[in-house]
């Protein structure tokens, strides 16, 4: 069957981003549904049986569907200016780890049923939640909430699933795809510099910093850029700019923590109009939870501060810090990252700050991941890279992880 590298070829120009670099891909969008019609036609072509859950995950089983299943895949969507490979990499190398299988005639004496699954809006780029099909699916977001969401239009999570034939009506945990499954394995692009300086193309997962993002809102007064002294302004721009430009003094307190403002909306948004509001969306992430809370309450005081100082008379711009979600620190399975690292002994354990479907499955079932190298360490930008031979060497580790699950 088609190598991993031929695979990720087919998709090369699905979904480039308009605007400049990278990839725009969306969650529930034209274009994740275009590359979910790929990875349903390539499972078809090796003879799986693929069905599309209540929730959008699409599933490929290799094997009968059953209990116990041994799980791998990821996802299709991506971020503004996203790379080629957070997401697709996972994706593609299952079909091609399906394919060793198969050929090595491993695939015919599993035992135990083996899927693909492909998981919505990872990235939560659309409705803000990230891990958005895995959340639906354990029940760590419900259904309520879920379907109220809004993307940047102001289409709810509810009228985009119908759109997609979906019914809002039956979204929300699904004990029964979600017992089936006895071991979920990501493999994923190295989102970091972790393996540029060693020899090895492949690391064994063993945790992923807690992380949470916050919806930060300034709101003052809207009025007139050229009749408006400055020292009658109530502007949120300023009082959100002068916090935003804190943030990393703040941080570098904390050993280990990350923040981040990646996004920003300006209300109304017009040159000659002070704004009445302005939006900031903030990430924050630490191996410590605790730590997480810590420096999301030192940024909140300074917002205080920031936004009362960027007052007049006595109008102030005033604050509301609402939390979008929240994952908390999580250590991969002991026994199966266990077991990989024994398959797999030249391989690092590699501990990352990107959140992840596993993360969200392995509260629920046993759950582990892989790591391919990055050249550039860059990702969540179009430099992210993977040599081919590196990805050729993922799946062929994928495939041997996923027999030894399957007891072949
Ligand atoms: O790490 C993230 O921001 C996302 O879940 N990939
Ligand atoms: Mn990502
Ligand atoms: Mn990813
Ligand atoms: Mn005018």
């Amino acid at each position: 069957m088609t190598d991993v590298v031929s695979l990720l070829a087919q998709i090369k120009d699905t979904g480039r981003d308009p605007r400049g670099s990278g990839y725009l891909r969306p969650g529930f969008s034209r274009v994740e549904r275009d590359l979910r019609a790929w990875f349903v036609a390539e499972a078809e072509a090796r003879g799986l049986d693929v069905e599309v859950d209540h929730n959008g995950i699409t599933w490929a089983w290799a094997t009968p569907p059953g209990e116990n299943a041994v799980v791998t895949g990821s996802h299709l969507d991506s971020v503004p200016g996203g790379g080629e490979f957070d997401g697709p990499l996972g994706v593609a190398s299952a079909l091609a780890a399906v394919d060793e299988l198969t050929e090595s005639g491993r695939l015919a004496r599993a035992g135990r049923p083996l899927a693909i699954a492909v998981f919505p809006e990872e990235e939560g780029s659309r409705f803000g939640l990230s891990c958005l099909g895995s959340r639906l699916l354990t029940g760590a977001v419900g259904p309520k909430r879920a379907l109220a969401m809004t993307d940047d239009r102001g289409d709810t999570f509810a009228e985009v699933l119908t759109r997609h034939g979906l019914d809002p009506e039956r979204v929300g945990r699904d004990d029964e795809r979600l017992s089936r499954i006895g071991s979920f394995l990501e493999l994923h692009v190295e989102q970091g510099v972790g393996l540029i300086n060693t020899d090895q193309p492949v690391a064994v997962g063993s945790s992923i910093l807690g992380h949470g993002r916050w919806h930060v809102r300034f709101e003052g007064q809207g009025n007139h850029a050229g009749t408006t002294p400055m020292a009658r302004r109530a502007d949120p721009v300023v009082a959100a700019a002068r916090t935003i430009g804190d943030i990393p003094t703040i941080v570098s307190r904390f050993d280990g923590a990350v923040a981040t403002v990646g996004r920003t909306r300006v209300h109304p948004g017009g040159t000659n109009v002070i704004a009445s509001a302005m939006d900031v969306w903030l990430d924050i992430r630490h191996p410590d939870d605790e730590v997480v809370q810590e420096v999301l309450e030192e940024i909140a005081a300074r917002a205080r501060d920031r936004a009362s100082g960027a007052g007049y008379r006595n109008q102030e711009v005033t604050l509301t810090v609402d939390q979008e979600s929240y994952s908390p620190t999580t250590h991969f399975h002991a026994d199966f990252t266990r077991r990989l690292s024994a398959l797999l002994p030249e391989a690092p354990a590699q501990s990352t700050g990107a959140g992840h479907d596993a993360a969200i499955l392995a509260a629920h079932v046993p759950s582990a991941m892989l790591f391919v190298r990055n050249p550039t360490g860059v990702s969540h930008a179009a430099e992210e890279a993977c040599e081919d031979d590196d990805a050729r060497a993922g799946v062929r580790r994928l495939a041997d992880a996923l027999a030894m699950e399957l007891g072949v």
